[in-house]
């Protein structure tokens, strides 16, 4: 199992984050430990995977980003329906809740697979992006769809019928919301219209591109399999965890700032690219007529100097201060929110803690 997960740090120079335990350790490790039965079952029972050759590819595609990194949203969604559901968890449920999570886990490999593409990245947990494999190249795009394909098949052999339909909704609107959100970034970034770099426009991309996605998505998912999804949970979830989802984007924006090391988690691209971040759009509410032009100027290129400039840009406008101010503003505001739920709420106020704390793991 260490051999799948080597630990890596991600993060050269930002202040490490804290680490709060999602499941109990036995939880996890039985979590953990399903992972290799689950997809071998799956290309097992895939019959157009014929060959050993058509098989390792598929196993291959699904394990490689999962290696160092940390399985937050499969655990997520594993503790929403260890809660929601009255009976105790065992045998059949247990494998189900499992297989859920690592579908909702490799949607996730499926995303960062096609937006490393997208964003000119170099290195994800501490590896090479998987375009850059020798054996993979251009034929990348092609093996995510075969991922999406197998998390569809995952799906389908582990679930009844009506389960597997109730999931094929809400994973489709996890990938549509997130193409969406992707398609937005990326013509953001392209157009480099500076005029649109406004905390509105921005909070519409991540909303998009993540928060559904990474955040509520695996919540959504846990409240189908505990056949609790309704109107009434469907909108705690949004009220509260949409909020904490463009958050967590936010700080995937301040983690790019300081992540500058190939060795350690991601090279950090988002002024490179160009991106409407958190960082260039409270910079540009904040800076000096000199300062924007400097950063017109040098915004959105990969020659080293450019970017040093907008990195001091960002340091003389105090941008990591006003990071952390932000966070805890953001946390109290949701914390009252959380506090304001009716007692009976499904899912309950204590749930929606842990999962805003394990989004603000240092407030
Ligand atoms: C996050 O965008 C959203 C998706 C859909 C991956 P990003 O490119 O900032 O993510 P990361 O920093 O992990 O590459
Ligand atoms: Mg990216
Ligand atoms: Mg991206
Ligand atoms: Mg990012």
């Amino acid at each position: 199992v260490d051999a799948y997960y080597p630990n890596v740090a991600c993060g050269k120079s930002r202040p490490p984050q804290k680490q709060k335990k999602i499941l109990p350790q036995e939880a996890y490790n039985s979590f953990i430990n399903s992972l290799p039965v689950i997809i071998d079952n799956g290309v097992q029972q895939t019959k157009y995977l014929e060959t050993d050759e058509l098989r390792d590819r598929m196993k291959r595609i699904a394990e490689y980003y999962l290696r160092g990194r940390k399985t937050i949203q499969g655990e997520l969604t594993i503790l929403g329906h260890e809660l929601l559901k009255s009976e105790k968890i065992e045998g059949d449920l247990n494998n189900q809740q499992y297989v859920l999570a690592w579908c909702v886990e490799l949607l996730m490999s499926y995303i960062l697979i096609l937006d490393d593409i997208e964003d000119g990245a170099r290195s994800r947990n501490g590896q090479p992006c998987w375009h850059l494999l020798e054996d993979v190249g251009s034929l990348a795009s092609n093996d995510a769809s075969m991922l999406r394909s197998f998390i569809m098949q995952l799906l389908n052999i582990n679930f009844s019928s009506q389960l597997f339909v109730d999931f094929a909704k809400l994973f489709n609107e996890a990938f549509f919301t997130c193409n969406v959100g992707q398609y937005l970034d990326a013509i953001t970034s392209k157009q480099r219209n500076y005029k649109n770099f406004t905390m509105d426009y921005y909070k519409n991309i991540a909303l998009y591109k993540y928060a559904y996605y990474s955040v509520k998505f695996p919540i959504l998912s846990a409240l189908v399999l505990s056949n609790k999804y309704n109107k009434e949970t469907c909108r705690y979830v949004d009220d509260i965890l949409t909020d904490v989802g463009i958050w967590s984007q936010i700080n995937n924006d301040f983690t790019d700032y300081y992540d500058d090391d190939e060795q350690t988690g991601k090279t950090g691209s988002d002024i490179q690219e160009g991106k409407c971040t958190w960082l260039a759009v409270t910079a540009l509410q904040r800076c000096s007529p000199t300062q924007r032009e400097e950063f017109v100027a040098n915004y959105g290129s990969w020659q080293p100097d450019h970017v040093t400039r907008i990195r001091d840009i960002y340091q003389q406008l105090g941008i990591v201060g006003i990071y952390y101010r932000e966070e805890r503003s953001t946390y109290d505001r949701i914390l009252k929110k959380i506090e304001s739920l009716p007692a009976n709420a499904v899912p309950s106020a204590d749930f929606f803690k842990t999962v805003v704390e394990t989004y603000y793991p240092n407030v």
